[in-house]
């Protein structure tokens, strides 16, 4: 496996990158142009700036999370085509500089979705929390006007200009079924995936977080018999999946470990992390370790060695620990935490008994 580590880049991350430099094994930085919009194409030079920054630190740029898809592309609207032929262009302006791995999702409106990104845990740290309830209960429209009427509530991952017009957007979605949805993927899928294959970058897509419909919006990213017939649409090496253990390992019904040991041959790039599910369906991000959540990472973790994975991982989110200042889920210490626990379960597989001070 070959580990690395989401970077916001300089200015809108609270974590640097020599701090990333002296985290055993990282050897590249997961990135995006964050402020590009999604639909637009991404500007060369600014691409190049990523290049040479992460150079400088001797990390790859293999892996970019996310070029997001316009909401026009999900909605299958006939403006979808124009910001196709702008994706298929920044593909081909990714592969000039290396990038093997596209990270993206299909989650119509919002990207992941909690109710608290600060929520206390008993060892006096924070992490993020979805209390089920909380959203079921939620009338979309109280959220669309809390989030009017509060431009600060928003959460990693939203896009800004997705957030602008929510009324509009949950119009639109007002009679888009998931079988629409699938259709609208494939389309995309079918345009992009020849493009990702004539250069050589796999699409990975990310599945739903959390892995089930939320304020009425189709998800279908959410299950295996969802990911089989995902790889199905377009049967092909480029068209992979980025499989994230706390996505969907939040339905206690998704068997993680087996879920690897299903597709591992078309799992691009993996997040590894836990979560704690409770009863009434909430679940609360947790430390990497097995004992302190609901999933068993040592396990997953053994599925990957086991299926000879040589792709992309990352820790995904950690808790905010040591009073840190971060991004919620993004801070370094228990991402950094996670990461020495995941090659702890690795190199114990591999038997990794390397010792680079031996003649
Ligand atoms: C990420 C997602 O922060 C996260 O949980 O895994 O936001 C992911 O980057 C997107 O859904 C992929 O496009
Ligand atoms: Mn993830």
């Amino acid at each position: 496996m070959k580990m690395v580590f989401r970077w916001y880049g300089k200015g809108n991350d609270t974590v640097t990158l020599e701090q990333i430099k002296q985290i055993p094994g990282v050897s590249g930085i997961v990135w995006a142009l964050h402020d590009i919009p999604a639909g637009d194409e991404w500007p060369m030079e600014r691409i190049l700036e990523v290049k040479k920054t992460a150079d400088s630190y001797g990390f790859n740029i293999d892996v970019v999370e996310s070029v997001n898809v316009h909401e026009d592309i999900k909605l299958g609207l006939s403006t979808r085509d124009v910001y196709i032929e702008s994706y298929k262009k920044t593909i081909a302006k990714l592969a000039k500089v290396g990038v093997k791995v596209i990270c993206y999702n299909f989650m119509p409106v919002f990207d992941w979705m909690r109710t608290d990104l600060a929520k206390r845990l008993e060892d006096g740290s924070t992490a993020l929390f979805y209390e089920k309830a909380k959203i079921n209960d939620m009338d979309p429209t109280e959220l669309v006007k809390k989030i009017a009427s509060n431009p600060d509530l928003t959460m990693p991952g939203w896009e800004p200009e997705r957030l602008k017009d929510l009324t509009k957007l949950f119009q639109a979605y007002k009679n888009v079924t998931e079988e629409d949805l699938w259709s609208n993927l494939k389309y995309f899928l079918e345009q992009i995936i020849p493009v990702a294959e004539l250069n050589d970058i796999k699409m990975a897509i990310h599945p739903d977080d959390p892995p089930w419909s939320v304020f009425g919006l189709p998800r279908i990213m959410t299950h295996k018999e969802n990911l089989r017939r995902f790889l199905k649409l377009v049967d092909n090496p480029y068209n992979d999946l980025t499989l994230c253990s706390g996505a969907l390992g939040a339905d206690p019904n998704n068997d993680i470990p087996a879920m690897v040991r299903e597709f591992v041959d078309r799992i691009a790039f993996a997040h590894i992390r836990n979560v704690g599910i409770s009863e009434n369906g909430d679940f609360v991000e947790t430390s990497h370790r097995t004992c302190d959540g609901s999933l068993d990472i040592v396990d997953i973790v053994k599925a990957y060695h086991e299926g000879g994975f040589t792709g992309y991982v990352r820790p995904d989110h950690g808790r905010h620990i040591w009073n840190e200042k971060c991004r919620p889920g993004y801070g370094l210490y228990d991402r950094a935490l996670g990461i020495t626990y995941l090659w702890g379960i690795w190199d114990t597989l591999e038997k990794n008994r390397r010792n680079p001070y031996s003649a």
